[in-house]
């Protein structure tokens, strides 16, 4: 994935003609553009492969089974043209290895707290050690909360500097891209603010803007 905008957008929109539309118009704003089950539900896997023709994809699938079950997702995803998959961490190392083996040259991004009130239930008590062990199994990254930039600068210490760490939580759900790549985030994920506007490229220009800002 590229690094120049440090935007990455998360399309959740279900009308798949919208989706295709809003990337045109976007997908000189940001690095990647990000699927999650409502447009790939909608639309079918093959929009993954017509995404992957105007930009990297990420798939957000939060993949989180055994390692078999993992594979085989993975495979599907780089099959499609995925550049990458997000897995969830806490089904354990031997799922986590799974994947990072199935996803041969593409990137594995693993979920360590979720951004969301119920991310600290439960995620935000073992979010250390999943990075910790993102780190040690060679992941490409880690998925942490823009909604809580204290926790995300705590995660960025576990990892250190050789890894990257992908923000959701901006806009909708109420943080900030300046406070999260500030906290150590390499690229913010925006979805709603960016898809829902009335000018969607615009919004992406100005959350741009403000990372190149810093
Ligand atoms: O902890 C997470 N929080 C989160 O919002 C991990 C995620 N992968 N996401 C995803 O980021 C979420 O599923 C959605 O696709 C996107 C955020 O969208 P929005 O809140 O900007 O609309």
């Amino acid at each position: 994935m590229r690094c120049k905008s440090r935007l990455v957008l998360s399309l959740d929109e279900t009308s798949p003609s919208k989706a295709l539309e809003v990337v045109n118009e976007v997908c000189d704003h940001v690095d990647a553009v990000k699927v999650n089950w409502p447009l790939v539900l909608s639309a079918g896997p093959e929009i993954i492969t017509r995404l992957s023709l105007m930009s990297d994809v990420i798939c957000d699938f939060k993949v989180a089974d055994i390692p078999n079950t993992d594979r085989l997702i993975v495979e599907r995803c780089m099959e499609l043209g995925a550049s990458a998959v997000i897995v969830h961490g806490f089904t354990g190392e031997d799922s986590l290895n799974a994947c990072l083996e199935a996803a041969e040259g593409g990137e594995v991004f693993v979920v360590t707290e979720m951004s969301h009130p119920g991310g600290e239930m439960f995620t935000s008590k073992h979010a250390e050690e999943i990075a910790a062990m993102a780190l040690r199994c060679g992941a490409h990254g880690i998925i942490a909360p823009a909604t809580r930039p204290e926790r995300l600068a705590t995660l960025r210490d576990v990892i250190g500097d050789g890894m990257r760490i992908l923000s959701p939580g901006v806009g909708a759900q109420g943080g900030g891209a300046a406070a999260a790549v500030n906290a150590g985030a390499n690229h913010v994920i925006v979805g709603r603010s960016i898809y829902q506007a009335a000018d969607p490229a615009s919004v992406a220009r100005s959350i741009a803007e403000e990372i190149s800002a810093l």
